[in-house]
């Protein structure tokens, strides 16, 4: 079977984020079914997912309730919108559900069917705020360096993915990016304190350059996730904070990867002590087993907008689609009865801290940072203690080494980062630290035995 489909797939199918000619070269790995936290390709193999797909799988796979959900929501109403005055019972519940889970000034959601398309919600709605406030200059929206909002023209002008901007241009005008806090990369050596406020008050002088008239918002993913699960100091995000009500600038929180308990609370604006205007949301709402996403409105927007009257003319033909929905609120109900989010915080999240903090003993290991359920290895030439020449493609390796020996973990540059279905258990958490570190072993040794490579790239 993987011949025959590899060859299918090779013939027809291009991939997301991916160099087609290489992969058809290569050929693709075929995931066939999975259960809890292990997915199984059509080799065989049985490997444990600590990327919960993409970041999504937070119930983990073959949750039978979230399938009858799904089909018994098929079978009364597949299919129906929320546009003309019309709307139904799935995308009722799950926006009362998410404005009781979300921070109490937040009572409004406006869905959508992915992080992307919330993405450009947000951009749409903080600019028609400004405008309803009589202060339509107020459009430019500051973002920052490697931070991930998306893959549509909207998302990636928000992000801050080089690669990506220079495929991608000319991008939306009037957003601007500043530098990110990631200490590791950028501060390494300094007090992360005065690190973290630094990358604020870049904020603020970018704030001052655009001139405070101009500024609409500041978005943000709490922890920066496809970046590099960047937890920012802890001296960041209040001074964040204190720099946007200065200047009278919303907030804009991207919860897309943060919310649904991946960092111990529902959102990580919690975790953070955040009151953010708008919480662009998606993957673990519906635990990614179906695509849907929506922006989570704070009452000074939402009253605006409301009060404003006129219409808002945006939406999607699948905004709160009436299975997604359904499958969505099942989701966060059995997340409510099973108290997911309080053994991410109080249980697993610190036990994963605990085994993952071991990784720094490793040799290749230059920092082993977690929060709640999201992990990153820094990884370092043990030779010098710097990165390793980027030529060398170390990430990449350890990334190929940990697919093959049982683990998914991911690459980011030379960063390996994990994000697990919440669900993982303590022996599972045992299980990923161990082949994490037979990964390291295995990439250690071979870059050490590849001395052609180092005078190639010396
Ligand atoms: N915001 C954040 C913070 C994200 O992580 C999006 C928005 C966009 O969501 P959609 O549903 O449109 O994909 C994301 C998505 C990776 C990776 O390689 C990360 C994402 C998507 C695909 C790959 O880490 N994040």
């Amino acid at each position: 079977m993987s011949h025959s489909l590899q060859a299918l797939d090779r013939a027809h199918h291009l991939h997301p984020f991916t160099d087609f000619k290489a992969l058809g070269e290569e050929g693709s790995r075929i995931i066939t079914h999975a259960e809890g936290v292990y997915i199984h390709d059509s080799e065989g193999h049985r490997i444990l997912d600590g990327m919960a797909g993409l970041w999504c799988v937070n119930l983990g796979y073959g949750r039978e309730e979230l399938v009858a959900a799904a089909s018994a929501q098929m079978r009364e109403l597949p299919y129906y919108n929320n546009f003309f005055k019309t709307t139904h019972p799935p995308a009722v519940k799950l926006a009362e559900t998410l404005c009781r889970l979300a921070p109490p000034h937040v009572n409004h959601v406006f869905f959508t069917g992915s992080g992307s398309e919330a993405n450009d919600t947000v951009l749409r709605m903080v600019r028609r705020f400004w405008a309803l406030q009589g202060k339509p200059r107020k459009q430019w929206v500051v973002a920052r360096e490697n931070a991930y909002h998306g893959s549509t023209v909207a998302g990636m002008s928000l992000g801050g993915m080089a690669p990506m901007h220079a495929q991608g241009g000319p991008l939306v005008p009037g957003i601007a990016h500043v530098r990110q806090p990631y200490w590791f990369d950028e501060g390494r050596g300094r007090d992360p304190v005065a690190f973290g406020r630094e990358c604020a008050a870049a904020i603020e002088a970018k704030i001052q350059e655009l001139g405070e008239d101009n500024v609409a918002a500041f978005i943000a993913e709490p922890v920066q996730g496809a970046g590099g699960a960047i937890i920012p100091p802890e001296s960041y995000w209040p001074a964040v904070k204190t720099v946007l009500a200065k200047h009278d600038i919303l907030l804009v929180v991207d919860e897309v990867i943060c919310g649904f308990g991946r960092l111990g609370e529902w959102f990580g604006s919690q975790h953070y002590d955040l009151e953010p205007d708008l919480m662009p949301i998606a993957k673990g709402l519906s635990s990614g087993y179906l695509p849907i996403g929506g922006v989570l409105v704070g009452d000074r927007v939402a009253d605006t907008l409301i009060e404003a009257g006129g219409e808002f003319f945006h939406g999607f033909t699948y905004s709160g689609h009436p299975v997604c929905a359904a499958v969505a609120l099942k989701n966060l109900e059995l997340m409510e009865t099973e108290d997911v989010v309080e053994r991410v915080r109080d249980d697993i999240g610190p036990y994963l801290a605990k085994r993952w903090g071991e990784l720094t003993d490793h040799p290749l290991v230059g920092e082993a940072r977690s929060l709640g359920l999201i992990g990153a290895l820094e990884l370092i030439d043990p030779a010098c203690g710097e990165r390793f020449p980027k030529t060398w493609g170390a990430g990449n390796l350890c990334r190929d080494i940990s697919f093959a020996a049982g683990l998914v973990m991911r690459s980011v540059g030379d960063t390996m980062i994990i994000s697990p279905p919440l669900v993982i258990t303590r022996e599972q958490v045992d299980e990923l630290v161990g082949l994490a570190r037979q990964a390291l072993d295995e990439t250690a040794e071979r870059l050490a035995h590849q001395p052609h490579t180092k005078e190639k790239s010396a």
